[in-house]
C-alpha cells in the first residue's frame, strides 16, 4: 500500500506509523484517516508484525481534525456523520488493536489527536509534547474516546479540567499527572521507542493481545466478572506453545523465544 499523508516503516518486526503533514501539525484530514485506518489493518494483518509505533512527522504529533479542510467540506453539519465515519472505527480499531501500540508523542497533541495518543497502550513523550483538550476551544466536546480514556488516565477531576477548560498541558505536567509512561529528552525519544518497542516485540503475541484485553474489562466490569474473564484468558494462555516455551526457558537459564502460537 502506498501512502501519501502518512510515512510508513518497518523494522525489526515494529511498524511505525507517522502521519507526514508537518506543515499543519499533522491535522487529520479525510485521507490521513483513511490511511491510518488502512495502516492499522494491515499491521494487524502482518504476521511479521508484532508492534506498533504511531507518531508525527515534523514538531507535532497530530493537532487533531484538520479544521480548514472539515470547513471547506461544509463540516459542522454533519460532525456526527464524519465522527461515526472516521474517528470512532479509528479509536476502536486501536484501542482494541490486539498488538501492543506506543504512542510515540514527538510534539503537541491535540483533540482527536490526543485521543489517539490516549488509546495506544504506552505514552513515551520528549519534553517538547503538550496535550490540549482543545474542543472546547470550538464549542466542541471530546471525541474519539477522550471522554472515556482521559478520566481513567488522570482521573476525572483533572480530566474536567482538561476538556473544560482546553489549555495546552506541558509534558512535565502531564507525567506528573500518570498520562505518560516515560518523559525524555527530543534527542533520546526515538531511542527509548525503540527499545520498548523491542521488549514488547520480543514478548509473547497471545498472551500479550490477552492482557490487554484483560485489562480493558478489569476496568469495566465487577471483581468477579474479572476473576472469571482471567480464568478464561489464563486457560487459553496456558495452552499455547509460548507459555511452554516460557517455562522451559526459565528452567534452562535461557532467554525465551516467543512465536506467537
Ligand atoms: C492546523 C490545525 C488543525 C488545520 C494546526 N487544522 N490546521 C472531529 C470531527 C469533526 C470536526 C471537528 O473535530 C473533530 C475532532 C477534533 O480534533 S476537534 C479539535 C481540532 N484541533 C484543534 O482545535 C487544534 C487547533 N490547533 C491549535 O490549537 C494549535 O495549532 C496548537 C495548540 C495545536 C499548536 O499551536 P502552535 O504550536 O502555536 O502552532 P500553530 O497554531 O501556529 O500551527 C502551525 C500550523 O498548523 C498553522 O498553519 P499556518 O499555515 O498558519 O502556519 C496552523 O493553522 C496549522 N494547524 N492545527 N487542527
Amino acid at each position: 500500500m502506498t501512502y501519501e499523508a502518512l510515512k510508513v516503516t518497518m523494522a525489526d518486526r515494529v511498524m511505525t506509523i507517522a502521519i507526514n503533514r508537518p506543515d499543519k501539525l499533522n491535522a487529520l484530514n479525510n485521507q490521513a484517516l483513511t490511511e491510518l485506518m488502512g495502516a492499522l489493518k494491515s499491521a494487524e494483518q502482518d504476521e511479521e508484525c508484532r508492534v506498533v509505533v504511531l507518531t508525527g512527522v515534523g514538531r507535532g504529533f497530530c493537532a487533531g481534525q484538520d479544521l480548514k479542510e472539515h470547513q471547506q467540506d461544509g463540516g459542522a453539519g454533519h460532525i456526527g456523520e464524519h465522527v461515526a465515519r472516521y474517528y470512532n472505527p479509528l479509536a476502536l480499531k486501536l484501542y482494541h488493536f490486539p498488538k501492543p501500540t506506543i504512542a510515540m508523542v514527538n510534539g503537541v497533541a491535540a483533540g482527536a489527536g490526543m485521543s489517539l495518543a490516549l488509546a495506544a497502550d504506552f505514552r513515551i513523550a520528549s519534553t517538547t509534547a503538550r496535550f490540549s483538550q482543545a474542543f472546547v476551544k470550538i464549542g466542541l466536546v471530546p471525541d474519539s474516546g477522550s471522554s472515556y480514556l482521559l478520566p481513567r488516565l488522570i482521573g476525572q477531576a483533572r480530566a474536567l479540567e482538561m476538556a473544560m477548560l482546553g489549555d495546552v498541558l506541558d509534558a512535565e505536567t502531564a507525567y506528573q499527572w500518570g498520562l505518560l509512561h516515560r518523559l525524555v529528552d527530543p534527542t533520546e525519544l526515538q531511542a527509548v521507542t525503540d527499545a520498548l518497542a523491542r521488549r514488547l516485540a520480543d514478548g509473547p503475541p497471545i498472551a500479550l493481545a490477552m492482557i490487554k484485553r484483560s485489562l480493558h474489562r478489569g476496568i469495566e466490569h465487577s471483581f468477579e466478572e474479572s476473576l472469571e474473564s482471567e480464568r478464561g484468558f489464563q486457560s487459553a494462555a496456558a495452552r499455547t506453545e509460548d507459555h511452554h516455551e516460557g517455562i522451559e526457558a526459565f528452567i534452562s537459564k535461557r532467554a525465551p523465544e516467543f512465536r506467537g502460537r
